[in-house]
């Protein structure tokens, strides 16, 4: 066939580097921008098949996200917006280390195995993020799509959350909203300002937000949204790129995990702050208080303070909807605590990446997901959504309902169901405070966090490293769970596991314990059991303090 010809000329010219073998992780291959040339163009022509078997459009965003300037990565877009199914993720990583020389085997294989129909027309919607390697690896996946002979449509510098948003426009001819920037921040402006337009005592401290972009395409994006939301949301843009680097000192990886604000920006006691990541598909909160103590609102307050404002509006609306909270591992104990026993909601806990919270999430009419770094959403099922439409529209029902019932409705319109989207997720935030009258110190005393601690440890090769139970145990290597079983008894309130990152080259250790000394003292110790019984490179991982 002409168009296998075509994609051997032009892999050819997007060679493989020997030996290299890559994993699709956490949120698809993630490495050094060097190395990823052909996998771009690789993911080009994978996503050209994936549009030819589902009949649809597939989004293709190049970005490495948190990590740093340097790296790159690629996520796959599903027709409706989610991340692309497992079983996809398979033939992804066999086409990605396949020798140059069997490049069409492996894509004929996949051709075969699901039954695709190349006369099908294939539509591939490309995305990039700011990093300065961007430009030319979203130009390979360009290339591997029009080399298979699908149509691509380019949408640049977009937020990875955006893209996802009009990879679902598309396909569902519209419904969702316009597959434009400009639909994009038409839909979710509109609902932010529909449901804080009765909130008469909204103060200009209210509606004023400090805002760290991460110096990534988050911070470019808020620029162009600005003008539509008509001044009812002030942001004061830091790091917005035109002097730090990108994720550096700054960001929401930084500053959940160093548990401390961003460099770059000055924050004032009791100012609500907030960070993006670098590709703006999460987000974290924040402020100092008087004292100059940092507090952090992490995924899981913001988790609760979204089911807790859905409960209460399904309550006054009288629908009686079933609603869950999605967590990790690294949700805070405190926050699984509160939800389970003081808000009464069910909570299930799944394995690290938006990809598997996602999926639980839709078990439910409403699925609150988010993971503790920020990144997450809310889904309502078609059900839920049609019963609070019906409401919405029903002229026989009381005042209360039918308010309740109205905010629903605009709540799910300010919601990006289709990813974890800062933007988004901060409109919904902003607007709940202002709806609830709330401060950020009041929304942070819904619940105390216990102390905490997150370290990385540099192994051999990570994969030594198996886990089970949604990762809050190791299977492999032999010892390593006893010993941090053993680590965990000497300290009250303790929980501590280790996993392999699916981002970064590193074993990501957890601990949290009653006092921050002790959970300090845990996450190394752990890090030490880890250094010596899977294969630590490098210097032994030193003490905290
Ligand atoms: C990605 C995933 C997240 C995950 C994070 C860290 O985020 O989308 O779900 O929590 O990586 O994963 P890991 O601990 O496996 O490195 P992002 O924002 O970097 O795309």
């Amino acid at each position: 066939m002409a168009q296998f010809q075509e994609v051997l000329k032009q892999s050819a010219l997007h060679p493989k580097p020997a030996g290299l073998v890559l994993q699709y992780g956490t949120s698809g291959f993630r490495t050094n921008a060097k190395q990823l040339d052909h996998i771009m163009f690789r993911m080009g022509l994978l996503a050209t098949l994936r549009s030819k078997k589902t009949k649809a459009t597939i989004g293709v965003m190049v970005t490495a996200s948190h990590n740093p300037e340097e790296d790159n990565g690629v996520k796959l877009i599903d027709p409706m917006g989610e991340m692309v199914t497992q079983d996809w993720e398979e033939h992804a990583t066999q086409l990605a280390n396949a020798d140059q020389e069997d490049v069409l085997t492996v894509l004929k294989n996949i051709i075969e195995k699901e039954a695709i129909n190349m006369s099908q027309e294939a539509n591939v919607f490309v995305g990039k993020d700011t990093r300065s390697s961007s430009a030319s690896l979203s130009q390979a996946v360009l290339d591997g799509v029009s080399a298979l002979g699908g149509h691509s449509k380019d949408y640049g510098l977009v937020t990875t959350p955006q893209l996802h948003y009009m990879v679902c426009c598309q396909n569902t001819q519209g419904k969702y909203g316009e597959a434009t920037v400009e639909g994009y921040y038409t839909k979710f402006c509109q609902a932010f300002i529909q449901l804080t337009k009765n909130t008469s005592n909204r103060t200009d401290d209210q509606k004023h937000l400090c805002l760290d972009g991460a110096n990534g395409i988050g911070a470019l994006k808020v620029r162009e949204m600005e003008s539509h939301l008509k001044k009812e949301l002030q942001i004061s843009l830091n790091n917005d790129g035109s002097k730090g680097r990108l994720n550096h000192q700054c960001g929401a990886d930084y500053v959940k995990v160093q548990q401390k604000p961003p460099t770059g920006i000055k924050i004032n006691p009791g100012e609500r702050c907030c960070s993006f990541d670098g590709d703006a598909d999460r987000i974290v909160y924040y402020y100092t208080d008087s004292e100059g103590t940092f507090h952090l609102l992490d995924g899981d307050k913001m988790a609760t303070l979204i089911s807790t404002f859905l409960k209460e509006l399904l309550t006054q609306a009288g629908l009686d909807l079933k609603i869950a909270v999605v967590q990790t591992a690294y949700a805070n104990g405190s926050s699984t605590h509160y939800l389970e026993n003081t808000m009464k909601v069910l909570v299930r806990c799944t394995k690290t990446g938006v990809k598997h919270l996602h999926h639980v999430a839709q078990e439910f009419d409403v699925g609150v997901y988010f993971e503790a770094n920020g990144h997450g959403t809310v889904l309502f099922s078609k059900a839920a959504e049609e019963k609070i439409q019906q409401l919405a529209e029903d002229t026989n029902v009381n005042d209360k309902r039918k308010k309740a019932a109205l905010l629903l409705r605009n709540t799910i319109n300010v919601i990006n169901q289709t990813v974890g989207d800062a933007i988004s997720d901060m409109l919904l935030i902003e607007a709940i405070l202002a709806i609830k009258g709330m401060t950020i110190q009041q929304w942070d005393t819904i619940y105390t966090d216990l102390p905490n601690r997150q370290l990385k440890v540099k192994v051999a090769d990570r994969r030594v490293i198996d886990t089970t139970d949604a990762e809050r145990r190791a299977v492999t290597p032999a010892g390593l769970q006893e010993a941090i079983d053993n680590l965990v008894k000497k300290y009250r309130q303790a929980r501590s596991f280790v996993r392999p990152s699916g981002t970064e080259d590193v074993v990501r250790v957890y601990a949290e314990a009653d006092t921050q000394e002790s959970a300090d003292a845990l996450a190394h110790e752990v890090s030490l059991a880890v250094y010596r019984l899977a294969g630590g490179v490098g210097d032994e991982p030193k003490p905290l303090h």
